[in-house]
């Protein structure tokens, strides 16, 4: 019960962490104080965490461009990532990545990708390079509906599929790509249909349960470090926000935004724990609590933190 509980906390925690990030995100950019450009990953909590649940410290990941639960997800320091977002010298990246090509290499994540299923041939290549290395290493590939019409996409997994690669290849379905709704640019239902093409398991996750997602993930991350080969898992999900900052969002009612809400991923995960007696209130205010200092720190260490010196321009570019 008490390993049960610690595990359950800590998914409790990095939701809550993801969840509150990205909203203290949206204030910055709201007084563009973050510049450019930033895709908000409120609503979507339970797929990174769940996934991210299996994987041990050597295993990689590839992010998309709604990339900051997976970072979280992974461990990365929330005070480097928002550094990060704010350009500064003490970001993960030195401040030359942002919000769109976030990554941290030590922590095996290759990168977040402004190219809409950029990431997907990224963590195929990954996979090469595990079954070269002979190890039982696997890659997590985030990526949105909007990438599986991608030809990366449907290259990506001809190759995993016919080279075995340990590839767990995650499709974040949150409905839109941008204001394109799936079923006005899909043929199809569910998207787990496309694995059937590479004779690739497929499977959907209830993208708003953490321990659904990591259920289904789980699975495929065996298969995979038995040398058995790709996997797909489909995890419907709902992004809260628009697609970025300047999205007003008229090409979704109303009443379909309230429908997911009160499937939120940390409410729901929140009155298991309590209803299941794995945690009381007070350990879970607790953990809220601590959850809003660490990004208020975060931000006061961000602002505080020094700009790139110009002379620094040139290092770390590979060409
Ligand atoms: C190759 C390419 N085409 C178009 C774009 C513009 N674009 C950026 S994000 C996006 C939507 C992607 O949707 P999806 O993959 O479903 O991810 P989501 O934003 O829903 O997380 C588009 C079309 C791009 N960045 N790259």
């Amino acid at each position: 019960m008490d390993s049960i509980r610690k595990e359950y906390l800590g998914y409790y925690r990095q939701m809550l962490q993801i969840r509150n990030f990205e909203e203290k995100v949206l204030e910055l950019l709201m007084q563009n104080i973050i510049d450019g450009g930033s895709h908000l990953y409120s609503g979507e909590e339970a797929v990174a965490v769940g996934a991210c649940a299996t994987l041990r410290k050597d295993d990689y990941i590839v992010s998309t461009h709604r990339g900051h639960g997976h970072c979280i997800a992974r461990g990365t320091s929330i005070k480097e990532m928002m550094a990060e977002l704010l350009g500064k010298r003490t970001g993960c990246c030195k401040g030359k990545g942002g919000s769109l090509h976030i990554a941290d290499f030590s922590l095996g994540n290759l990168g977040a990708n402004g190219i809409v299923g950029g990431g997907i041939p990224i963590a195929t290549g990954a996979g090469i390079s595990i079954v070269m290395r002979k190890t039982d290493q696997v890659v997590l590939c985030f990526f949105g509906d909007g990438a599986v019409n991608q030809g990366s996409f449907h290259e990506s997994l001809n190759m995993a599929a016919i080279w075995k690669l340990p590839v767990i290849y995650i499709c974040e379905n949150n409905l839109y790509g941008m204001s394109a709704a799936v079923n006005r640019v899909f043929p199809i239902e569910d998207l787990v249909i496309r694995a059937q093409a590479y004779n690739m398991p497929g499977e959907i996750a209830d993208g708003m349960d953490v321990l659904a997602v990591r259920q289904a993930v789980q699975r495929a991350v065996d298969r995979a470090r038995r040398g058995e080969g790709p996997s797909f898992v489909e995890c419907k999900t709902y992004r809260y926000h628009g697609h970025s900052r300047s999205d007003p969002r008229v090409y979704r009612t109303k009443e379909e935004e309230e429908l997911w809400h009160k499937r939120d991923p940390i409410i729901t995960f929140k009155e298991r724990l309590l209803g299941e007696g794995i945690a009381t209130a007070d350990d879970l205010s607790e953990v809220e609590k601590d959850v809003v200092r660490e990004i208020e720190e975060a931000v006061q260490f961000a602002l505080d933190s020094p700009w790139p010196d110009p002379s620094e321009l040139y290092e770390d570019l590979f060409s």
